[in-house]
């Protein structure tokens, strides 16, 4: 079952993240995004270098994502 009054705010945000270089890192960056308050899911890939994200747009936007990755010691955009 779809659950409509999530699916209406939740959209998938791709943030560039720069620094990884295994699968430790791509581990780090997937538990920093997902602690964000408003985040579903995040698939953090390390060939494409970049993260998807699936949020709650009303909660938690790119800005927030980005900074939260960079305090994490890699680089986004
Ligand atoms: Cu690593």
């Amino acid at each position: 079952m779809i659950e409509e009054t999530d699916m209406a705010t939740t959209v998938v945000t791709v943030v560039k993240v720069g620094g990884m270089s295994c699968q430790g890192c791509v581990k780090s960056v997937t538990q920093v995004l997902q602690d964000l308050p408003g985040v579903a899911t995040a698939e953090v890939s390390l060939e494409k270098g970049e993260a998807s994200v699936a949020h709650d747009e009303s909660k938690v936007g790119r800005e927030a994502m980005v900074r939260a990755i960079e305090d994490a010691g890699f680089e986004a955009s």
